[in-house]
């Protein structure tokens, strides 16, 4: 999959010794939307972003200011980007007619962690405003030393499995469609519930946020898609008590909600026809944005078989979705 912001043109040529010799060593298989996939610490990944994660995991420094988006892909990325840079930065940026957000798409505002070390293990974000905001698809188990052992924050945001599974059929359509001739949505189901995509398993990925977000509420907020949709304003304030700049009584939070909502960004030339520096078009990251919109793709009996892998998966953590 040309997920969000991997550079979809990186060869062979980028990986070094050691990462070739490590790849030798993976368990890898072809996968849904990609020709090979390769299972890195119990997560599937291509070549690229596999060199990507091992020099962030060795390179990567965090700043006890810091802070950092975690998700699986299509959980919400683009939309949480958006938000929590207005949020963090809107003395910098007011929301008025030149906000950062209406010329630039989410993505490059905040730099894709594993991403950019794709390309070089000489990564600095010096450029960023502070507090330096970045966003990573990693597991939690897997994510730099500095960024667990900082005071760095971290939020994650996941969403219902039928609305990711279809947002990212959609997405690997739209994006590889040689790759998808071959595989059936049946065959794609079975793969997601699996946990044999890129950047899967689902499941492990949100549980084991969860789980830090119960045990370190001052270092992990956790945060769903359908919670944000229903109580966007609400939780955006949370977020900002969260982060450590809250909003004042006067403030108002508004304003910043409907720069990010689905309907403002959507309809932005820079989101309609622009692309990113990868060569990805910014409109991938815009389709409908729904809550349940999997009825329009998924069958009954598809949607079950995802039903039936969160029950089990979820079952006694205390996490639902209910759609
Ligand atoms: P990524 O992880 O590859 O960056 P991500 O942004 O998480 O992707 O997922 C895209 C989804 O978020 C799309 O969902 P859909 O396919 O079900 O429609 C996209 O429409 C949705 N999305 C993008 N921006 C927003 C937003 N501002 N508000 C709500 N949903 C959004």
């Amino acid at each position: 999959m040309a997920s969000s912001s991997v550079p979809v043109y990186l060869g062979d040529e980028i990986l070094t010794q050691e990462t070739r010799d490590l790849l030798s060593s993976l368990p890898s298989e072809k996968g849904w939307l990609v020709s090979q996939m390769y299972q890195y610490e119990g997560s599937w990944h291509t070549k690229a972003m596999l060199q990507g994660i091992v020099n962030c995991q060795k390179h990567f420094e965090a700043n006890d200011s810091d802070i950092i988006l975690a998700t699986i892909p299509k959980s919400g990325t683009t939309w949480l980007k958006a938000l929590l840079f207005a949020l963090i930065h809107r003395n910098k940026f007011p929301v008025c007619g030149n906000h950062p957000l209406l010329a630039t798409n989410p993505h490059p505002l905040v730099p894709y962690l594993e991403g950019d070390y794709c390309v070089s293990p000489d990564v600095n974000f010096f450029k960023l405003p502070s507090p330096r905001l970045m966003q990573t698809h990693l597991s939690h188990h897997s994510l730099p030393v500095s960024i667990k052992s900082s005071s760095c924050k971290i939020v994650y945001c996941c969403r219902n499995p039928k609305d990711v599974f279809v947002s990212l059929w959609h997405f690997g359509k739209k994006l590889a469609p040689e790759e998808t001739t071959d595989y059936p949505i049946e065959k794609a189901v079975e793969a997601f519930c699996n946990g044999k995509f890129i950047g899967g398993p689902f499941w492990d990925h949100v549980l084991e946020y969860w789980y830090a977000s119960l045990e370190y509420p001052n270092k992990v907020f956790f945060v769903t898609y359908e919670g944000l949709k229903k109580h966007t304003g609400d939780m955006v304030k949370r977020m900002a008590e969260f982060l450590g700049c809250g909003f004042t009584e006067e403030e108002e939070v508004s304003t910043i909600v409907k720069l990010c909502s689905f309907e403002s960004l959507s309809k932005l030339e820079v989101n309609r026809q622009g692309k990113l520096p990868n060569g990805i078009e910014t409109n991938a990251f815009f389709r409908k944005g729904e809550i349940g919109g999997w009825r329009d793709t998924l069958s009954e009996s598809l949607a079950d078989v995802i039903d039936r892998t969160t029950e089990e998966k979820f079952g006694g953590s205390g996490l639902n979705f209910f759609c």
